[in-house]
């Protein structure tokens, strides 16, 4: 704690789904919170938090604040809601459940969830724990990063990768659909770094990006090749006889599979497919085994596709057969989430289940609620997730919550478009508010959040939400319910992991940020976490063999009349639809914006402003038609996710669909094809 006469600071953590899981300080005047601002202490914040957090005053004290139980008087929808107490609330809400589990079973309660604050106890313990006491449905989390998870733990056994700091000492640096300057941004001092030290860094995203055009090569790829385009350079490497044999020998496997599935992958083929020139790929190949080491630096944007996991494999691949763990630093960086051994089974008690309830793909909740199946989905539970402005095929969610007969609990901060839709809305905390355990799935520091503020008017944490919850519905008597947030903490500790020594309750008190006890110069899969199957080249076993890559020429080309492609990608002033109701984040009436190439503007005879409309088979938007050559023609962008109460009660997710990825389930957000319109008036399409 610093101090001064009558200001204090003490640290929190930002809750946000953002890879960097900032430590940040936080400045109190007599109780209240007067400056946030990044950690100077933190060895990666380095006293810098980001935009949007720099004004979260704005947000914990915003006018949509819900600061107290509502409940739906209106029709469902409209917002009209009347102030309760939590104690109307628990015994009615309780109560209807009870009604639903006796008539049509557990299965027909739905939890829904994602990252609204990413700390283990509001994402992910007593939530869990209460679902799974009652063996409600379980919701599979796939909407953001399972087509690369499961592709990720397919090849290498877990999801780990190189320690980010080690980035200033690479030779070679890929971002491979990643946009840093937008969604990692403190990822950009590092990356500057090394290129002062003489790194080269290359893009390869299908949009010329601020990342692109501030490290200088760019390879603009049609968006979802991927995967051609990586086992064109992999064949390449095989046929040249380039690859790092001896490494792929020692910690490979499959790679005769491997070579027989990149065998059609020619360059010319391969150029074909991606757009670019086979010079251009022939030099991508040669430029990555050069100057090493090599770090590959993936984002979430090159699995948002029906090919996505398959992106990840052959990505992957190429970090193993260019031997790039051979050093510190090297290899391929996704995501650390399985780098932190915490005992996530005391904390969210699967042991509580009781059989095996039916599992929903949360990418298909539009499905889920609005058609038939058994048990219908009678009672959905939302918290830490806004899925009305971010769930893909928007009007068929949007159908499923005007439902009148199924029951929609929001635990929110903010009125937000689903909260809109509920019959309950019960008032959610903010960070500053509850006390957390934050990991990163970027970098390798564990941080204690501790609560510094009282919640205003009658607010709960996540965890109290449900110990409520649970206590109305007849589970007082049970032990699990009454862990305490400090307990949830310990219990989550409690692991023999040597990465975890001595981070404890008692030490995080003194040391909120500790960082892994694992060697910054420790390679992964070499010197800890080798998978007993070896490295995997051997291709994935895709859960739907008709979207090999290649088979199915979409989205690769014009689709049954309509012609664009469609990319909503991550917005820099907002995450996701969070901070998207912060007026100062916000142009002043910002209008929802649609980036075209001129190219295709002229061909439409659209002029810069005109309005346009979007649309396909499942729903359509307006957008405000802006020239940019950050798109190439065919491509349009449109950044997400914007609330639908500021754009006709719709947003750019009327247009994105609920089919799965290749393997793992995930979102395909990114293949969404459209036609563009002029807009003039109002006409039904
Ligand atoms: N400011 C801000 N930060 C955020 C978020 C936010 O909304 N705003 N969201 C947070 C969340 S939830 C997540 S998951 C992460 C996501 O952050 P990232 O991992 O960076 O992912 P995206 O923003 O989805 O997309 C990154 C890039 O991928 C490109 N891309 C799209 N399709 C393809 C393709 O087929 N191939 C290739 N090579 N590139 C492609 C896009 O053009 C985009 O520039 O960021 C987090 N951080
Ligand atoms: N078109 C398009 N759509 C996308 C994407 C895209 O790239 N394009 N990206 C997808 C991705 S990667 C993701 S991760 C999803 C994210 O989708 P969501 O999980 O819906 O994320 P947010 O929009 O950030 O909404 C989180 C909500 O949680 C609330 N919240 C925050 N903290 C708490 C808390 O402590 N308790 C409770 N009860 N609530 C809290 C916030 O107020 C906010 O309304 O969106 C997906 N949607
Ligand atoms: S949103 Fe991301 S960059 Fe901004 S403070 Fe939070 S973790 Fe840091
Ligand atoms: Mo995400």
């Amino acid at each position: 704690m610093g101090q001064d006469l009558e200001n204090y600071s003490v640290h929190g953590v930002c809750p946000h789904d953002c890879y960097d899981t900032c430590g940040l300080e936080l400045t109190l005047s007599a109780k209240n919170i007067v400056r946030i601002r990044g950690d100077r202490n933190h060895p990666i914040m380095n006293g810098f938090a980001c935009l949007k957090v720099n004004r979260y005053l704005e947000r914990l004290s915003h006018g949509d604040r819900i600061l107290y139980p509502l409940r739906r008087t209106g029709p469902k929808g409209s917002g009209i809601f009347v102030r309760s107490s939590w104690a109307e609330a628990m015994e009615d809400i309780a109560w209807r459940l009870d009604q639903i589990i006796q008539e049509f079973g557990a299965e027909a309660v739905m939890p829904y969830s994602f990252s609204g604050n990413m700390g283990i106890l509001s994402s992910s313990s007593m939530d869990r724990r209460f679902f799974h006491r009652i063996n409600a449905t379980r919701l599979r989390r796939t909407i953001c990063s399972a087509a690369a998870d499961a592709a990720f733990k397919w090849v290498y056994g877990s999801r780990m990768g190189p320690d980010p700091q080690m980035i200033v000492h690479m030779g070679r640096i890929v971002l491979w659909g990643a946009n840093p300057i937008v969604t990692n941004v403190h990822q950009i001092p590092l990356l500057d770094k090394a290129a002062a030290q003489g790194a080269k860094i290359i893009v390869i995203d299908p949009l010329k990006t601020e990342s692109a055009v501030r490290y200088g090569v760019h390879i603009a790829l049609r968006p979802g090749s991927d995967a051609v385009l990586a086992m064109a350079i992999g064949r390449y490497w095989l046929k040249a006889s380039l690859f790092d044999v001896e490494f792929v020998d020692k910690f490979g496997s499959g790679l005769e599979e491997y070579a027989q599935a990149v065998e059609p992958w020619t360059v010319p083929r391969a150029a074909e497919i991606t757009g670019l020139s086979p010079f251009t790929i022939e030099n991508l190949a040669h430029e990555l085994l050069q100057d090493p080491p090599l770090l590959i630096r993936t984002g979430y944007g090159v699995q948002r596709n029906r090919y996505g996991a398959q992106a990840i494999w052959a990505i992957s691949a190429l970090s193993i057969l260019s031997g790039s763990y051979r050093y510190p630093g090297g290899g391929h960086l996704l995501s650390q989430s399985d780098a932190f051994p915490i005992n996530w089974d005391l904390l969210t008690r699967p042991d509580l289940l009781q059989g095996n309830p039916r599992e929903i793909n949360m990418v298909q909740l539009g499905n889920a609620l609005s058609s038939a199946r058994i048990p219908p989905v009678k009672a959905l539970i939302v918290y830490n997730a806004n899925p009305a402005a971010t769930a893909p095929d928007q009007s068929a969610v949007l159908r499923g919550l005007t439902r009148e007969d199924l029951l929609i609990v929001v635990h929110e901060q903010m009125m937000t478009d689903t909260a809109h839709y509920a019959d309950w809305v019960l008032p959610a905390a903010m960070f500053p508010e509850v006390l957390d355990l934050h990991l990163s799935y970027w970098h390798q520091y564990i941080q204690l959040n501790p609560k510094v503020l009282e919640p205003p008017g009658e607010a709960v944490s996540n965890t109290e939400f449900f110990r409520r919850l649970a206590q109305a519905s007849g589970f007082g008597q049970e032990s699990w319910v009454h862990d305490s947030d400090e307990t949830l903490i310990r219990q989550a500790l409690q692991s023999p992991h040597p990465w975890l020594r001595h981070i404890t309750w008692d030490t995080l008190q003194h040391n909120p940020v500790q960082r892994l006890k694992i060697s910054p110069q420790a390679r992964p899969f070499i010197d800890f976490g080798h998978p007993p199957h070896g490295l995997r080249l051997r291709p994935l076993p895709l859960d739907n063999d008709t979207q090999t890559v290649g088979d199915n020429p979409l989205p690769f080309q014009d689709g049954e009349g309509l012609p664009f492609q469609l990319l909503t990608p991550s917005k820099k002033n907002t995450i996701k639809s969070s901070f998207g109701n912060v007026e100062s984040l916000l142009e002043p009436k910002e209008d929802p914006t649609v980036y075209m190439h001129k190219r295709d503007m002229k061909h439409l005879n659209l002029q810069d402003g005109d309005r346009v409309r979007l649309f396909n088979t499942l729903g359509s938007a307006r957008f405000v038609a802006r020239a940019s050559d950050k798109v190439s023609p065919g491509l349009l962008l449109s950044y997400a996710v914007r609330w639908n109460r500021d754009q006709d009660g719709v947003n750019v997710n009327q247009l994105t669909g609920q089919e799965l990825s290749d393997y793992g389930g995930g979102a395909t957000f990114y293949d969404s094809r459209v036609r563009v319109e002029a807009y003039k008036q109002e006409k039904p399409l």
